[in-house]
């Protein structure tokens, strides 16, 4: 639980020597509960009050890693309940599950989606991070086949051994290990042996049991035993019980301030729904709330786009605008005559038409005007994007003394701009590209053979 001021002044000297730069350590106490001064600032504390205050000021929710190189992946380490309230920090990751009682096609044809689906939205890589291994056969040679060929074959996803058995779990562990891979399957009965080979591996270890009751009681155990790098489910397969499951994880951690509960959380939404678009509807109920790691029985682009899409907006930082910085971005090897297009510095704009720019093979120069983080239409609506910004980012960012060319290729759905823009820059031509940027290689292809 959490300390109040009042705990933390019972801890401190009480010698009012105002060295923390408060006048009373009554004072310093209470700012230190909300989080508003660090421990350090008060030089006469005891080690032992110290080392109190660390583990009771740390994050109700503990970030935990798995991966490995540039594979590593960071969950948990939430400080809201709701994004707005703040940010969400840790994007979840998307799991697929493989089980050893598969077919060699099924197999076969999941870790090809799975290498398949990887593209880039808005500058971040959207692929499947991990992939749910499970033992289902009981059988360790049957297993560790299916492990060795995930190792081998799945280039991008991460394994997550699924089993409850010890033996079987130490010689996968053994198999992948350099993967950093998730070890999934302590429970109430196995959960010494489990996390043994956890500790002694340095892995994230899923833990699962019936019921949060009995969820809470073996975390509990493990927390005391001193292993603490957890990630939790429950094995609830109807869709109510699983969001009551996992909200109330989340809820115990940051409402209750109850640290054994305060882990990142497993959902299997592929034990909902045999039915691929219902696993879809479903994982988008705990992307927003609040799966660490969402496991689908597949993926393909009718899964992803929508997934990752709005995996990526609901996880980015509310209190930042998604905005590129203001400048001349060169595309390609563009030299002082290529063509120069403008468009804002709306991040989803920008990224979508330097895409298409480097498609286009054409290498050219990208001028964004602050245009207050809006798109084209909706900056030219606010008055962000005008004959004015225009002009005045052309002379801020030295493009005449930079390039050769005076023509600049402006977005179609912005054509009224054309006279504004060549009354503020003489001697300059406007040229009016296309409405939407996926006719830009065409179009600059075009331009450039003119
Ligand atoms: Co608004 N908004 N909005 N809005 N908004 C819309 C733009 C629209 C069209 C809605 C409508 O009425 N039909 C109108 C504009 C109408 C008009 O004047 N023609 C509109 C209006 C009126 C407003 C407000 C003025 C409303 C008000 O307050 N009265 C305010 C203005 C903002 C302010 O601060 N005062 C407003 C506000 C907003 C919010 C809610 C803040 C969000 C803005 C979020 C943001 O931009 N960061 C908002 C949105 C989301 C939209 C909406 C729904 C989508 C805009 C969008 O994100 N488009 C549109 C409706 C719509 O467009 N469907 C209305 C996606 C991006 C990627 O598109 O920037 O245009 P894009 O880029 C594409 C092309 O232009 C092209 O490629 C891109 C992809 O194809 N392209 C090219 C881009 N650059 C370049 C460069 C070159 C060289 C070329 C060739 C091509």
């Amino acid at each position: 639980m959490a300390l109040t001021g009042m705990d933390i002044y019972k801890m401190l000297p009480k010698k009012n020597c105002k060295e923390c730069g408060f006048p009373t350590c009554l004072a310093f106490a209470m700012k230190l509960a909300q989080g508003g001064v660090e421990a350090e600032k008060c030089p006469y504390m005891s080690e032992e009050a110290k080392m109190k205050l660390a583990e009771a000021t740390a994050p109700l929710m503990k970030t935990v890693k798995f991966g490995s190189g540039d594979k590593t992946y960071t969950l948990g380490g939430e400080t809201v309940l709701f994004r707005h309230e703040k940010t969400f920090v840790n994007r979840n990751r998307f799991a697929v599950m493989l089980k050893d009682t598969m077919s060699d096609d099924e197999i076969n044809q999941k870790i090809a989606n799975m290498n398949k689906v990887n593209y880039v939205r808005i500058g971040e890589n959207m692929f499947v991070e991990v992939a749910a291994v499970k033992c289902e056969s009981k059988n360790k040679d049957q297993y560790l086949k299916l492990l060795k060929k995930v190792k081998d074959e799945c280039k991008l996803a991460v394994p997550m051994i699924i089993t409850d058995d010890p033996e079987i779990a130490k010689a996968a562990v053994e198999e992948v290990k350099d993967l950093g891979p998730i070890l999934y399957g302590a429970n109430p009965q196995n959960y010494e042996a489990m996390v043994n080979i956890a500790k002694e591996n340095n892995l994230l270890l899923g833990v699962e049991a019936d019921n949060l009751e009995a969820l809470y009681d073996v975390v509990s155990k493990i927390r005391s035993g001193g292993y603490n790098e957890l990630i939790l489910s429950t094995k609830a397969d109807k869709a109510k019980q699983l969001f009551d499951d996992i909200v109330n994880i989340r809820r115990t951690a940051l409402v209750a301030q109850d640290r054994v509960f305060g882990y990142p959380s497993v959902v299997f939404v592929n034990n909902l729904s045999s039915d691929k678009f219902m696993q879809l509807a479903y994982a988008t109920l705990f992307v927003e709330k609040y799966g660490s790691i969402i496991v689908l029985d597949e993926i393909d682009y009718s899964l992803a786009l929508p997934l990752f899409a709005l995996r990526q907006n609901i996880f980015t930082d509310p209190q930042k605008p998604m905005r590129v910085e203001k400048g001349l971005y060169k595309i390609g090897p563009a030299e002082e005559n290529a063509p120069l297009l403008v468009t804002v510095d709306f991040a989803l704009t920008y990224f979508i038409v330097s895409g298409e720019i480097e498609r286009s093979k054409v290498p050219a120069w990208l001028l964004i005007p602050d245009a207050g983080g809006l798109s084209v239409l909706t900056a030219w609506a606010a008055g962000k994007f005008s004959g004015k910004t225009i002009a005045d980012a052309v002379k801020e960012m030295g493009v005449e003394e930079k390039l050769k060319t005076r023509e600049i290729l402006i977005p179609g759905k912005v054509a009224v701009l054309k006279p504004d823009i060549e009354d503020a820059l003489p001697g300059w031509k406007v040229v009016v590209g296309p409405e939407e940027a996926e006719m830009l290689p065409k179009f600059l292809k075009d331009y450039t053979n003119r």
